[in-house]
């Protein structure tokens, strides 16, 4: 059932154990979200856990609270009387969903694609699921000391790119601006966010050198053997790099994990690119999509740019 802002805040005031989660690979908005609402709702003398079922992100380790997260092992129980779902529907909590098993569940989640399954669902077109918990703190009162500020400040920059995305409305930045007022110091949020360690840096410059244009520099692509691939604890935002160059109409990133084993991600600036994923078997959006080869690194580049000229034409 939908409910308003109003009637989640009641949902939230009326219960006094919580137990509140957000999905699987979690980011910014899923972890500054529930952080903030827990540390809102423990002012108010209530017991409000996080429970995560997965890995943290170390880049967030800055945020009051986050030592606290439990990661649930598979059968373990909780004895809150409601279950709080931020930033998802029902489908992406892994374990949690068992552990509250017959527990109410209470959904605040600002994606368009929620299921609806929830008992209770407030969905709002928001930036992000920081700004809802911020309206509903701000309905009920209390004010937003640095242990609820922080944390939804940074899920508000997280899902806006640092309020650079098209999500980014007036509403989102007279939030930001009221935590600023409450005394969030921006440049410490993107200082954390922005670490990385110096091993990430080198397989960013080693990845970069494999970069090459193709079609007259219509398609740039980085293009990483299993040495290099195996070697790099994550390439997420590679295909950024070479994205942004001028004339460039489609980034691709070939990695390989194995001598006969590549994934494939490409990403467009307008032309469908979810043509190729499918031929290869793979799936996405127009402008984004992943697939697999099972070929070596040479071979599996040549088909790929063979069938992205073909969208090129
Ligand atoms: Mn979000």
């Amino acid at each position: 059932m939908r409910i308003t802002m109003e009637e989640a805040a009641d949902k939230l005031m009326g219960a006094k154990s919580l137990l509140i989660t957000a999905h699987v690979n979690p980011d910014g908005d899923a972890i500054g979200s529930t952080l903030g609402l827990a540390a809102f709702l423990q002012a108010r003398g209530k017991k409000a856990e996080v429970w995560i079922d997965d890995k943290l992100p170390k880049n967030l380790a800055f945020l009051p609270g986050y030592d606290k997260i439990v990661r649930p092992q598979a059968g373990q129980k909780t004895d809150a009387e409601i279950l709080v779902i931020l930033d998802t529907s029902l489908d992406r909590i892994g374990v949690v969903g068992d552990a509250a098993k017959g527990l109410p569940v209470l959904n605040i989640d600002h994606h368009v694609s929620n299921d609806e399954k929830a008992d209770y669902l407030y969905n709002a077109r928001r930036a992000a699921t920081a700004e809802m918990i911020f309206e509903i703190v701000d309905h009920l009162g209390g004010g937003f000391p640095p242990e609820i500020a922080i944390p939804l400040y940074t899920g508000l920059a997280t899902d806006t790119g640092f309020f650079k995305f098209s999500n980014t409305r007036p509403e989102t930045m007279h939030a930001a601006a009221r935590l600023l007022e409450a005394g969030v110091r921006p440049e410490l949020v993107s200082e954390s966010l922005e670490e990385k360690p110096e091993s990430v840096v080198r397989g960013q410059a080693a990845a970069l050198q494999t970069m090459e244009l193709s079609y007259g520099g219509r398609v740039a692509g980085l293009y990483l053997d299993k040495d290099l691939a195996t070697s790099l604890d994550t390439t997420e935002g590679f295909i950024d790099f070479v994205r942004v160059i001028e004339g460039v109409e489609i980034a691709v990133l070939v990695k390989c994990m194995d001598e006969n084993f590549c994934r494939v991600s490409v990403r467009s600036k307008g032309l469908d690119v979810s043509k190729v994923a499918m031929k290869f078997g793979g799936g996405g959006h127009i402008r984004a999509a992943g697939f697999s080869v099972k070929k070596p690194l040479a071979e599996a580049k040549k088909d790929v740019l063979e069938a992205l000229g073909e969208v090129l034409k």
